[in-house]
């Protein structure tokens, strides 16, 4: 088989770049070591920037989106239990977010990727193997059915996330790795219940972090702060409903609906960026670069930012016989990630119980938060990185 750009992964990164080609002509094979179903079970993210939300309207996979995404211009900081509003809408001059959950995303591209009949290649397992990158011809080599195939292509976009197989296939000296990895994770819970709140509550308290977050008006999504080694089978549903309550203020708790989990599941908080980004004809784009604390609800909103770069490359390379675009690709995503680290790290940093930093660590952190709702400045930083930079 041959294609123009072979992808690996078909997470929103695959997905997004593999339509973003397609409206450009441009001939593209995804391969996904999982099922549809599988890719389609994570829980995940929930915040879009405007960023994301214009490439899946470039893409044509709006329609739901626009129809059932909740359009938020603020966000409530809960903290010495009162909750301050960070009205975003007017701070970044009318910019807002859109809370429209992963796997619908994932979803609707899935759908159209379908609909226009083009080829992803699912169940691959572990299979999957990366060759001449290096080279003018690269090829990707797995395994379907107990047969081994091969897809020879002009490019390789490694969309393989933080564990895929792209990015391991680079020679370790070509590779230089930044990590920071948190002291704490996030225990996450889906539920049919209403949201608390008709805005997003971020939770600062003595007890750690809370979330209150939502996927529509009959569906929430909850997380607490808790230790990293923390399994979420040692929570019982009361047990993590009786946990969120401690965190939230009185209101909020008069407002929480609970019932039964959909899903629980604990996610360690890292931060993570590989440089460069482009090895010859091989590209990282989304998780398979980079990792964000999920604090700063950046992860797929980087994603969406890389493939947006990378399709731009690959137009310029098609279209203009220009290898720009492909040159300066690692560059260009490596500013806007670097500025997305800076702010996962900062929020993240701000908002949690850090084990060694005691009462004097949260005093500090309280004064901070003050300090942020009462002062425009501060406010407007928050926002203007919270709605999203610009491209
Ligand atoms: P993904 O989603 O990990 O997809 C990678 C795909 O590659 C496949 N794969 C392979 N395929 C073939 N061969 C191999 N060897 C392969 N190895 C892996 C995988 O099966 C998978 O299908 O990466 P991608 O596409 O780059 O997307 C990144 C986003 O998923 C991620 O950044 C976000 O989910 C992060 N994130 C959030 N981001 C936001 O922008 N806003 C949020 O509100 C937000 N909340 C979150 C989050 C992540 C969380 N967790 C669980 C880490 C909340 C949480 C709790
Ligand atoms: C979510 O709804 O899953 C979510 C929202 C905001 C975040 C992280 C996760 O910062």
């Amino acid at each position: 088989m041959r294609t123009q750009v072979a992808i690996i992964g078909a997470g929103p990164s695959g997905l997004l770049l593999g339509q973003l080609l397609f409206k450009a002509g441009i001939d593209n094979v995804i391969i996904e070591r999982q099922s549809a179903d599988y890719v389609l079970g994570r829980i995940r993210a929930g915040v879009l920037e405007q960023v994301t939300t214009d490439l899946l309207d470039e893409c044509g996979v709006s329609a739901r989106l626009h129809e059932q995404g909740l359009v938020h211009g603020g966000i409530e900081l809960l903290f010495k239990g009162a909750r301050h509003r960070i009205d975003m809408r007017t701070l970044t001059g009318g910019k807002t977010v859109t809370v429209y959950g992963q796997t619908e995303v994932t979803h609707d591209l899935m759908d159209a990727r379908k609909a226009e009949g083009l080829t992803t290649v699912y169940s691959v397992g572990n299979s999957v193997t990366l060759h001449d990158f290096d080279g003018a011809n690269p090829k990707v080599r797995y395994m379907k059915d107990g047969q081994q195939h091969e897809l020879e292509c002009d490019f390789i976009a490694g969309c393989d996330g933080y564990h895929g197989v792209s990015r391991a296939s680079v020679p370790e000296a070509a590779l230089t790795t930044y990590e920071k990895v948190y002291p704490f994770g996030w225990l996450g819970i889906l539920a049919d219940v209403p949201p608390v709140s008709h805005e997003l509550i971020y939770a600062n308290t003595g007890r750690g972090f809370a979330l209150c977050s939502m996927r529509s008006p009959t569906r929430s999504r909850f997380y607490v702060q808790v230790p990293m080694e923390e399994k979420a089978e040692n929570w019982t549903d009361d047990a993590f409903w009786n946990e969120l309550r401690t965190r939230l203020d009185p209101q909020a708790r008069d407002h929480l609906v609970t019932g039964p989990s959909l899903e629980k599941s604990v996610a360690p908080l890292r931060s993570f960026v590989a440089e460069p980004m482009r090895f010859g004809r091989l590209f990282l784009a989304g998780d398979a670069a980079h990792i964000v604390p999920p604090t700063g609800a950046k992860g797929l909103n980087l994603a969406a930012s890389d493939v947006k770069y990378l399709s731009a490359a690959f137009i310029e390379h098609y279209r203009d016989k220009s290898s720009a675009g492909v040159d300066h690709y690692s560059e260009k995503c490596l500013r806007r990630v670097w500025k997305a680290e800076r702010f996962s790290w900062w929020f993240t940093s701000l908002m949690h119980r850090f084990p060694d930093a005691g009462e004097f660590g949260q005093k500090l952190q309280e004064a901070e938060l003050d300090y942020l709702v009462g002062s425009k400045a501060a406010s407007t930083a928050l926002a203007e990185n919270y709605v999203g930079l610009p491209l």
